[in-house]
């Protein structure tokens, strides 16, 4: 019996989140048993050239030595206490100083909770129940955000769940991406009603999506105007496109940030910050209740920690990650014009889209209208020679610090046989 079949057996679609397994572009999926650098490796000892890159952590590749060692060096001084520590002071201290816009961050254990913890402070502080969302931005499987979801939930064809209850939903407003005039119409739809927008500033959970020129300014001042909040739900793009993420690059300060992935170095965390009036309002210093036996757990802070100090080490990085993807879009972009096949390209330097599409992807109906057949025999074909992409068109590609020239150019000469077939 394989191993998908077994898994079968015993975990829901034989995985432990959807993506996984392979629902998107038909098939197996590969289990892998260990990665170093760039690469994973399969059970079957099959070396893959990965670009999921555990959907954003993985900025330096797999097991960097300096992550590694901060990890050993927390396990031998124990693995969780329920009492504070001075490594969650460090690590908080570090978020808070590259992002402005952050007085404040309270470590959770993952997006989800960050996000869920995000919008039940923005409704205390605003007094206000609705919020807006945006169709294809994910944050997370909490209710009240499961109201066409991108991700995994659009993957499989599940945008709004079954088993979430209307009345937790009712409040959700959406809007499409990169369009102001739906959110002016919701305000004047609901007066004084709108506790919040929360959104992806970068949206990498129906592919990439980049916000159009004006759509994060003009968010901020929709929410100034009508005493709502806004949340940027960072999680993939914070320490990903710049220090201090895409705030810092767009030069917009949101009231609430949310962040994972690579402030965990690898483990799993999750974190919410923003103004200091808003976070005094969080238990205990105020009355909004949020709580996590293994929140600040000690290990993630140590790699949390060793890998936001990486990053100050080397600013340079954010360029050559840039270079990097860079030279891989246009590689694809040539292959696909000498094999005539219309390729929509859209990155923020090491996060990384395509969509079999001519012209530009800006919500998710244009996403949806990508060619998503041709994506999974170009995925497929990709994977037989070794490369491992994310297995759906909503999902994002990461590039990290170790994909170099050798790996960029052998990813574009196989998508440039992939086409050709
Ligand atoms: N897009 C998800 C993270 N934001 C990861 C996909 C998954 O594992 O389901």
């Amino acid at each position: 019996m394989s191993l998908f079949e077994r898994a079968q057996k015993v975990l829901p679609g034989g995985v432990n989140s959807p993506v996984r397994a392979f629902r998107g572009v038909g098939g197996s999926p590969v289990f892998v048993r260990s990665a170093d650098g760039a690469y994973l490796e399969g059970e079957d000892g099959t070396q893959y050239l990965d670009y999921i890159g555990s959907y954003g952590p993985l900025i330096f590749g797999h097991r960097p030595p300096e992550i590694v060692a901060a990890i050993e060096g927390a396990l031998e001084r124990g693995t969780t206490f329920g009492v504070p520590t001075a490594s969650e002071v460090e690590l908080a201290e570090l978020v808070c100083s590259a992002f402005p816009a952050m007085d404040m961050v309270r470590m959770v254990n993952s997006g989800t909770e960050a996000t869920m913890s995000a919008l039940r402070l923005a409704r205390a502080a605003t007094g206000r129940q609705r919020f807006i969302k945006l169709a294809g931005c994910y944050h997370g499987h909490a209710d009240a955000f499961l109201v066409a979801a991108g991700s995994g939930a659009a993957t499989i064809g599940v945008p709004s769940s079954p088993g979430v209850p209307s009345a937790v939903t009712d409040d959700t407003l959406i809007a499409p991406y990169n369009d102001l005039g739906t959110i002016s119409d919701l305000f004047e739809l609901y007066p004084g009603e709108i506790a919040a927008i929360i959104v992806e500033p970068v949206a990498g959970n129906m592919g990439l999506v980049p916000p159009v020129t004006g759509y994060l300014a003009g968010l901020r001042e929709i929410t100034r105007r009508h005493g709502s909040l806004l949340i940027f739900d960072e999680v993939m793009t914070g320490f990903r496109v710049a220090w201090g993420g895409a705030q810092v690059k767009y030069r917009i300060e949101p009231d609430l940030t949310t962040l994972g992935k690579i402030i965990g170095g690898g483990l799993p965390v999750g974190a919410y910050g923003g103004r200091r009036d808003l976070m005094q309002q969080v238990a205990p210093a105020g009355p909004v209740y949020q709580a996590g036996t293994l929140s600040g757990n000690p290990l993630a802070m140590a790699a949390g920690t060793a890998a936001l100090r990486l990053l100050q080490q080397k600013p340079q990085l954010y360029d050559r990650l840039e270079a990097a993807g860079a030279a891989l879009e246009a590689g694809m972009l040539e292959a696909a014009k000498r094999h005539g096949v219309p390729l929509r390209i859209q990155r923020d330097g090491s996060m990384f889209g395509f969509f079999f599409i001519d012209r530009p992807v800006e919500c998710l109906e244009d996403v949806d209208a990508s060619d998503h057949e041709l994506f999974s025999e170009v995925f497929h074909k990709l994977l037989a020679d070794g490369i491992h992409m994310p297995p759906s068109p909503y999902e994002t590609l990461f590039l990290s610090a170790v994909h170099g020239k050798k790996e960029i150019e052998r990813t574009v000469e196989a998508f440039d046989r992939a086409l050709a077939s």
